[in-house]
């Protein structure tokens, strides 16, 4: 970004000094943040006229979530600025990483999928591809977790500055999207103002910055519909890009969020059209759409609607063009993320969009009236049934391409959740197993990481990530093994400064760190990890001669805040945490520290000092994860069930070199079918499981909540539908085998080693390509 850091440390003194507030970190942020601006505008606009002038195919990634996290450091990074605006900085008497503190984190995602989109937009921008995000500017971001009595307790968080941002307000690009009215005209319609916010999205070397353009609802200039109050009318346009995911059990609800959709779909496709230089026959030539699970499905009918209404194609002609433009990802096959929207609330607030999907799916029926067909095959082959539209349908028919997130999440989704879909169109279905930026994850949470390898291998492996392979050399080689260790140790210790005011009793440094970390689910089991704490527990007060290997659990997540369920198993780990923390003998062995408002920058803080990763989901649940191969990346040795992209994680690490436990996919799908399995039986015969069991129902790991006990519910009511009862057993055994592993440090490093050896597959860059070349068909430019 600067010549050196003199030039660096003159021209940021000289901002410094023109600034009215006061000196101080907060305005160190402001002037940081606005010198990166005007740097990168120059390179910016270049990005955007070279694409223009080779007529680059410009790809769009749709999604309801982008998890960026904070964005000054990473920028510096990218730019590779970072060490001489921090010596700079320092020299000044300035802390970078205090300063860095200053940003508030843009919580626009809720978990893996969003921070995935994320990671992709780095690694499309730093392979120097042309790619983009759309997305919505939540004002309030996902809220902030505070931990009270043990219970969760949410507050709205408010990210936006005025100062420091980069992002830049593009009116000359707003346009008004209707809601409600009459098919066709739009008359009577109720109009949302769509104006664009455009960030830049900094690639390594800053040589390419693309844009991800996030959309913010405002009161549009025409006028408001007779039946609403001018007052009614603001709140509910505000709330459009209020917050992420509103609370969906209400049809007010409902209707929001198909109000999200439409708007982020409706005002992204209308500006590509709007600003291209070319006919628009050409559009599956010069544009991609993907569209990030089905939340941005309605891009499907919207395109549609363009080519019919605005640009008037026929039907055939814009089928052919939609269907060759858009492609879907599928992130998930849990029944109740699958959105299935009331046929009368699209109809309502979409007439024509309604009309159209209406139109697709009685095509599609006819096609395949013509087939020999079961009634099971044609229901899971319809578009709209029993009035609801469901959307997965819509985004595999209206799509050319279908893949799934990892491995067996793409083969289950072929055999089984989309198994009709997939005998139609055969050759839509393909895999790309997901990825993680290494430049945020390995170079910016773990630069001490990064420079030992770099010392050790050169830095190839920067630019690609596969090179960390020649890590393999050093896996036995013990002088890499102290650096490797005190790293590790160093790491641990920046945690322990992080996290050491939320622990009621010191953390052991020496201890093993056992990190879960993801949204709190049923089916990620947070659950096994707390009664397998609660057992160890037990044992220990109860056997003289059971003294384990310390060992500090850490958990972080959030709830949503309507998953009550969720939010019980929170309190369970917090009061089990601190029955476990306030007794003297067992603490010297175990101990629980739950991380409050888990987020990107808590992630960077957990990851690097994990000894172990647990990715504990019931087989077949988890498409893919990817905090699994952050942890793999920096080192952490994976205990995990066969799930999503676990098993290519054993697979490129050796299953030797990690900790596979549990049943397997096919066991629990044949579970789920036969109805075979009962969690009473288990309790009946295994004492352990049984004490356990009666803590819970006594009401000892939840403080005494009795009546709202949804866990026991889930357990024994519910008969255990992610099983954690019946793979407790196969957990805490494999828990004794990672301790035995732990207690031979050499074999452990070695191990660990080989762990960051084998992460490069991971990284986004490989998972961008493999889009780039048999997906979007993109040129990569340089
Ligand atoms: O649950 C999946 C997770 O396994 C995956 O890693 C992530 C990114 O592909 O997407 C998550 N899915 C969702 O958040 C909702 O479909």
């Amino acid at each position: 970004m600067f010549g050196s850091k003199e030039e660096f440390k003159e021209h940021f003194m000289r901002r410094f000094e023109q600034q009215t507030e006061e000196q101080s970190p907060q305005t160190a942020y402001a002037v940081l943040g606005d010198m990166l601006r005007e740097h990168i505008q120059e390179d910016w606009e270049r990005t955007n006229t070279r694409y223009a002038e080779h007529k680059d195919k410009q790809l769009y990634y749709f999604s309801i979530e982008f998890l960026i996290g904070r964005l000054l450091g990473q920028n510096l990074l990218n730019l590779a600025c970072y060490d001489l605006v921090k010596e700079g900085l320092d020299e000044l008497g300035y802390d970078l990483s205090e300063i860095e503190e200053f940003e508030p984190e843009p919580g626009l995602g809720n978990g893996g999928l969003g921070r995935l989109a994320a990671g992709f937009l780095d690694s499309l921008a730093s392979l120097q591809m042309p790619g983009h995000g759309c997305g919505i500017r939540y004002k309030g971001g996902l809220f902030t977790q505070h931990i009270k009595d043990g219970f969760q307790t949410e507050q709205p968080t408010d990210w936006i500055r005025e100062t420091g941002s980069l992002d830049v307000r593009r009116e000359d690009l707003a346009l008004d999207i209707p809601f409600f009215g009459q098919a066709g005209t739009a008359e009577n319609a109720e109009w949302v103002k769509a104006v664009p916010y455009d960030m830049p999205v900094v690639g390594a070397n800053g040589r390419t910055i693309n844009t991800l353009r996030l959309w913010q609802a405002e009161p549009s200039d025409r006028p408001i519909p007779s039946t609403k109050t001018m007052q009614i009318y603001e709140r509910e346009t505000a709330a459009i890009s209020d917050r992420l995911y509103p609370d969906d059990s209400l049809d007010e609800g409902k209707i929001l969020r198909l109000k999200q959709q439409y708007f982020l779909c409706s005002a992204s496709i209308r500006t590509i059209l709007k600003e291209r230089q070319f006919e628009i026959r050409e559009l599956p030539d010069r544009v991609a759409i993907q569209v990030n699970d089905t939340h941005p499905a309605m891009a499907v009918p919207e395109l549609m609607r363009v080519l019919l209404d605005e640009e008037g194609l026929d039907w055939d002609e814009a089928w052919a063009i939609t269907t060759r433009t858009i492609s879907y990802t599928n992130h998930t096959i849990l029944e109740e993320a699958m959105e299935k929207w009331d046929s009368y609330l699209i109809e309502t607030l979409l007439p024509r969009i309604y009309q159209i999907i209406e139109e697709i799916d009685r095509r599609f029926k006819a096609k395949l009236a013509t087939q020999q067909l079961s009634t099971h095959d044609r229901h899971k082959l319809s578009i709209i049934e029993n009035d609801r539209v469901k959307m997965a349908v819509l985004a595999v028919v209206g799509s050319y391409k279908v893949n799934g997130v990892a491995k067996l999440h793409t083969e289950i989704l072929k055999q089984r959740e989309m198994k009709e879909l997939h005998e139609q169109f055969p050759d839509k279905f393909h895999n790309k197993t997901n990825g993680i930026s290494h430049r945020r994850w390995l170079m910016k949470a773990n630069p001490e990481l990064a420079s030992l390898i770099t010392e050790s291998i050169g830095s190839g492996w920067v630019t690609e990530p596969e090179r960390l392979r020649e890590l393999d050399r050093f896996a036995k080689d013990q002088s890499f093994h102290a650096s490797f260790e005190a790293v590790k140790r160093q790491k641990k210790e920046q945690l322990i400064r992080h996290v050491e005011h939320i622990s009621d009793s010191p953390i052991d440094p020496d201890s093993i760190f056992d990190i879960h970390i993801k949204r709190i689910h049923g089916y990620k089991r947070q659950l096994m990890n707390i009664l397998h704490i609660q057992m160890l527990y037990d044992r220990i007060r109860q056997d003289s001669s059971f003294r384990p290997y310390p060992r500090t659990f850490f958990f972080g997540g959030k709830a949503a805040p309507t998953y009550d369920f969720a939010k019980q198993v929170i309190k369970t780990i917090n009061t089990v945490a601190h029955k476990v923390n306030s007794d003297p003998l067992v603490r010297q062995h175990v101990h629980v520290v739950f991380v409050e408002n888990y987020n990107v920058s808590k992630a960077e803080q957990l990851i690097p000092a994990a000894n172990v990763s647990e990715q504990i989901s019931t087989a077949s649940k988890e498409a893919s994860g990817t905090g699994n191969m952050k942890f793999m990346m920096n080192g952490a040795l994976t205990l995990g069930t066969v799930d999503g992209a676990n098993v290519e994680i054993f697979e490129q690490v050796g299953e030797e070199n990690a900790f596979p436990f549990g049943l397997l996919a096919e066991q629990v799908m044949q579970f789920e079918k036969d109805g075979t399995y009962d969690p009473q039986e288990i309790i009946r015969h295994d004492p352990e499981i049984r004490q356990v069991m009666a803590e819970l129902t006594g009401g000892q790991l939840t403080d005494g909540i009795e009546n709202s006990n949804y866990i026991i519910r889930q357990l024994i009511d519910r008969r255990d539908p992610f099983f954690v009862l019946k793979d407790l057993r196969s957990y805490m055994a494999v828990h004794d085998q990672m301790l035995m592993a732990y207690t031979e440090q050499t074999r452990w490093t070695e191990m660990a080693i080989k762990n960051v050896a084998a992460s490069g597959y991971f990284s986004s860059d490989r998972t961008i390509r493999q889009y780039a070349e048999e997906v979007w068909h993109l040129d990569r430019r340089s």
